[in-house]
């Protein structure tokens, strides 16, 4: 089922399901290639979030600024391969959503443990807004704040499960958005976590 959280924000509950065991083990071949690491922002804050990446490219922050690199910083070498499944459940969410021709350059994959959260923020590293984000939640589920154009913008809270797939573009490609510190809890197949993966056009 899809559902419109604002204008260019679709929500398709449990469209990810079918694929669950396939994702879970490519997450895991990645991780093996490029772990889970927590990055320093800008400011030289250590994020609670730990990200990897697969694709072409991949999103880094250090405390030279942010930055879409074809190389993981810790190894020197390129990110993993995006697996077929990842880009192809990408383009048919987007298209559902009514992005159809999607074709994501680069995934970030961010796990969360309870506690960590993302604060308020706008993606805006990416060259082409016109091209939508696509959102894959897995493991524990979350509470992810959707704002305005604007920082002080209220926000709306929405609760993200196991499976869930939200698309991102048009006017809401632009929203502030965060995701609320993670409850504890365990899930069936990820445990003590939640795995968002991001699916962007960067370039
Ligand atoms: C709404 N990640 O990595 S994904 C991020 O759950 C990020 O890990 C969150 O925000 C997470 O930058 C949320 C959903 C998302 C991504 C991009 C958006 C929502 C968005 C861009 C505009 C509006
Ligand atoms: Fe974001």
């Amino acid at each position: 089922d899809r559902e419109q959280l604002a204008p260019g924000a679709v929500i398709l509950r449990g469209f990810a399901r079918p694929h669950e065991t396939e994702l879970i083990a490519a997450i895991g071949a990645i991780t093996a290639q490029a772990p889970f690491r927590r990055m320093v922002t800008p400011g030289g804050h250590q994020m609670s979030v730990a990200m990897t990446n697969c694709g072409s490219l991949g999103w880094v922050t250090d405390r030279s600024g942010y930055r879409y690199d074809p190389v993981d910083p810790e190894s020197g070498k390129p990110w993993p391969p995006m697996p077929p499944l990842f880009r192809e459940l990408a383009e048919q969410a987007a298209t559902d959503a009514g992005f159809p021709r999607f074709a994501p350059d680069a995934c970030l994959i961010n796990r969360y443990e309870p506690g960590a959260k993302m604060s308020l923020h706008q993606d805006r590293d990416e060259r082409d807004i016109g091209a939508p984000i696509v959102s894959v939640s897995l493991g524990l589920p979350a509470t992810f704040l959707f704002g305005g154009l604007k920082r002080t913008d209220k926000t709306q809270r929405y609760r993200l499960v196991h499976g869930d797939i939200v698309v991102w573009g048009g006017p809401a490609r632009l929203a502030f958005h965060g995701v609320a510190p993670l409850p504890d809890g365990e899930h069936g197949l990820l445990g003590r976590q939640r795995v968002n993966l991001t699916f962007r056009r960067a370039r």
